[in-house]
């Protein structure tokens, strides 16, 4: 349709040299054709120009004192996309590849999934290029306090909601947290992913990887299957990877590889998680270390071989594309039958297309790692009723928001003519809601 490729071409000439934030912006616009072509009512409103640019953006220098007494600078960002349905939401990512175009493709998914999960939540994004690995405590608190110092002007419980994301977990948030309280003296809940003891919710740091899997169990079964006795590959080793491979476990399924940004291990006998664990959370190693206590396993450099590793379901757990079109004929001429996306948008436009056309079962991004925003969305309710519920009752609720998800992608799918493809499906369903609320809210 020529008024969604006018939207396209205008985003690649504005945005230019933001690879990651064309892709996701194309996929989504492929998808609403059909929603385009039945509401002239949103077109004339100038609704698909708008959606694709951000409500606001911030860029600010972040500068710190490291060990060596050495000043070091860092570039912070935090993208304020949507709030047509609610406050900004969306985690902070601090890796030294980040830059304004990753920070925008991760608001703009940010937007369609925070809608998916039926959760008052607009979208949002942010980061910086530090990377915390090799870093000592002293120098990860000076950072983030210093990163803080100015996120603070932009953020709050009713404005712009950060949380975790890559580089960004619970000590971070702590520590972002004392810094926001000490510069405002209020103690509200403006970060989620918070410790126990001051506000966090039961559950949180699960969410995401057992959200992937109640996804992913529904969509399994609507097919006759499921993770029962699977055999399964989940990239990364860090806070999705990990509870995703715990949930897979408690499934009855099988989890035999995992991997980090250098390589993979390969455990037949099924990853002994209380080690990941061990290695990841608490000592920060490297994964290689794994096979130094498990004889079993075989560690192998290069973190995208992963997929040549035969299995019934691969969960990418890592990053962005960290799932190519080659990767994806490998796994399906193993016999992999389904894939859930645990990272953002780790699966390339021609891995995609792969699945889709071969009939694998694809849970994507936005529908299938939704389950740690919802749950930072049920730490903010708990913050603002100065009131937690118990692990079961968040755990319950998660998985019926997850189940919700899948109801709604796959109906939206079956609507719209294109059964089955539940990336059409999410993308529609997401839409929808955040397209009527920015209409009724007039020309903004
Ligand atoms: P963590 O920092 O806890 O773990 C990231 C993992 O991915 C690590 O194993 C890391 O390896 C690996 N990784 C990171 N970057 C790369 C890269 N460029 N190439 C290869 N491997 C890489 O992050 P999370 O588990 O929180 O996030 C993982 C993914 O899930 C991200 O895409 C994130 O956006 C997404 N996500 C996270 C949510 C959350 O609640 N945390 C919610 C929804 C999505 P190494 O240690 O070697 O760097
Ligand atoms: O990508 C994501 O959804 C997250 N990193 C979690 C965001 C959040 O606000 O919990």
């Amino acid at each position: 349709m020529k008024v969604l490729t006018d939207v396209m071409e205008q985003v690649i000439k504005r945005n230019p040299n933001e690879t990651e934030f064309h892709q996701a912006v194309s996929e989504v616009l492929e998808s609403l054709e059909p929603v385009a072509e039945k509401h002239p009512e949103w077109l004339k409103a100038g609704l698909f120009s708008r959606i694709v640019e951000p409500e606001r953006q911030v860029c600010f220098r972040v500068t710190w004192v490291d060990d060596n007494g050495n000043v070091q600078v860092n570039r912070g960002f935090r993208v304020q996309f949507n709030s047509a349905i609610g406050p900004y939401k969306g985690g902070l990512r601090f890796h030294p590849s980040v830059n304004i175009g990753i920070i925008k493709f991760l608001g703009f998914e940010q937007i369609f999934k925070n809608s998916l999960t039926g959760l008052p939540i607009g979208g949002g994004k942010g980061g910086s290029d530090f990377d915390p690995k090799g870093k000592s405590d002293g120098e990860i608190m000076r950072f983030c306090q210093n990163f803080m110092f100015e996120l603070a002007k932009h953020i709050g419980a009713d404005t712009d909601v950060p949380a975790g994301d890559i580089g960004v977990g619970g000590r971070e948030i702590g520590y972002l947290f004392g810094m926001y309280k000490k510069l405002r003296n209020e103690f509200t809940g403006v970060l989620t992913g918070k410790g126990l003891e001051w506000g966090g919710s039961l559950a949180r740091t699960e969410a995401t990887g057992y959200g992937v899997c109640y996804f992913m169990e529904e969509a399994l079964n609507a097919k006759g299957k499921s993770f029962k006795g699977a055999t399964v590959s989940v990239s990364g080793s860090g806070n999705v990877a990990i509870y995703a491979t715990q949930k897979v476990h408690q499934l009855g399924g099988k989890v035999v590889a995992m991997s980090d940004s250098n390589g993979y291990i390969y455990d037949p006998e099924g990853i002994k998680l209380d080690t990941i664990k061990r290695l990841k959370e608490v000592e920060r190693q490297r994964i290689s270390k794994y096979v130094e206590s498990h004889p079993s396993a075989t560690y192998t450099e290069g973190c995208s071989n992963i997929w040549n590793v035969k299995c019934d379901i691969a969960l990418p757990c890592a990053t962005q594309n960290e799932l190519d079109g080659e990767a994806a004929k490998t796994l399906i001429a193993n016999g992999c039958y389904a894939v859930g996306e645990g990272a953002n948008m780790p699966s390339t436009p021609d891995a995609v297309e792969q699945f889709i056309k071969n009939k694998v079962v694809f849970g994507p991004a936005k529908a299938a790692n939704a389950g740690g925003v919802a749950t930072s969305a049920l730490e903010m309710s708990q913050n603002s009723m100065r009131y937690s519920w118990s692990f079961e009752e968040v755990d319950a609720k998660l998985k019926n928001i997850m189940v919700n998800i899948y109801k709604g992608a796959s109906e939206a799918a079956k609507e719209y003519g294109q059964e089955d493809n539940l990336v059409v499906g999410a993308n529609i369903a997401g839409f929808l809601k955040v397209a009527s609320a920015m209409y009724a809210q007039g020309i903004l």
